[in-house]
């Protein structure tokens, strides 16, 4: 199969992000260099421990939204508070909208938001993708673009010893059935760069053999029509965003962020008690709506 023989991960600068979308298309991942500034991700590295101390010490508080994906492995939510304002004009590096732009469509979306952790003694994990071919098991399968992208950004240098994610390159033009006897490759990682897989390339992390956790902030960004029902809970908040970073974008940028929930505040307590009321309680909530709405019954 073409491309499948290519041994490397496919390296690429933020100027480069049209030809990164293409060895995308081959290879099923590829690294960008430094496309951030270390120090700004130090930054945000003190700031996700801070409000997730779980991503950084098997013991402390976990994320919300947790999702065990191995042997002392963590992935969960981490909200983008105010602190974490930066995050959102990462999200909005040029080279991304290039990159997603081709691999996904100019409608794309983001679709979730938070951390995967390996912690000391963390074992590989088995191979596997991050979800099923649209129309699996037809012929479409493996012959389509791709629907959904991991975005991984290393908050510690991944290397050999704290173990980074491995590729069987090109894989993710291959039915799920279909086996694939290459070894699987990886790339280091320094903080500032970042790693871009399709959903169907197959992968895994490595064994932690080091003596500290190895968390990477994982995004994900999708064709607008998908969701990712197969690696959450159907309620789960997978993108939680204080409401004015996003309601003070343009247009064009807000529209990425369409899928996120608030931050929790008031106004989302007295929207949910009100949800709650009127289901239960119709009545009761019907005759308070009244009320609130009874012009100056506040005043
Ligand atoms: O931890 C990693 O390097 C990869 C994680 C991963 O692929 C997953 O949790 O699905």
């Amino acid at each position: 199969m073409e491309g499948v023989s290519m041994a490397q991960i496919g390296r690429f600068t933020a100027e480069q992000a049209p030809d990164a979308a293409q060895a995308l298309a081959r290879d099923g991942v590829i690294v960008f260099d430094q496309l951030f500034d270390p120090a700004l991700i130090a930054k945000v590295a003190g700031e996700v421990r801070r409000v997730v101390p779980g991503a950084y010490d098997i013991a402390a508080r976990r994320p919300e939204d947790l999702l065990k994906v191995g042997d002392r492995r963590i992935n969960g939510l981490v909200p983008i508070g105010r602190s974490m304002s930066n995050v959102i004009d990462m999200l909005l590096s040029p080279a991304f909208q290039t990159l997603f732009d081709q691999a996904l469509g100019r409608g794309w979306v983001y679709e979730s938001f938070g951390v995967i952790s390996s912690f000391p003694g963390a074992p590989s994990q088995r191979i596997h993708s991050d979800d099923a071919h649209l129309f699996e098991d037809t012929p479409f399968a493996g012959s389509l673009p791709a629907y959904a992208l991991t975005i991984s950004i290393p908050l510690v240098e991944v290397n050999a010893v704290n173990g980074g994610t491995e590729f069987l390159l090109g894989t993710h033009r291959l039915e799920w059935r279909e086996s694939y006897e290459e070894t699987p490759v990886t790339s280091p990682l320094q903080p500032g760069d970042c790693m871009i897989w399709d959903f169907m390339v197959r992968h895994r992390g490595q064994a932690n053999n080091s003596d500290a956790a190895r968390p990477m902030l994982y995004v994900t960004a999708c064709r607008p029509f998908w969701t990712d029902y197969t690696n959450f809970k159907p309620d789960a908040r997978k993108l939680v965003v204080d409401r004015k970073l996003v309601l003070g974008l343009p247009d064009e940028q807000r529209k990425r962020f369409k899928r996120f929930r608030p931050m929790p505040g008031l106004r989302t307590g007295l929207v949910s008690f009100s949800r709650v009321l009127r289901w239960y309680a119709p009545e009761l909530h019907q005759g308070l709506m009244k009320h609130v709405l009874r012009r100056g019954s506040f005043r």
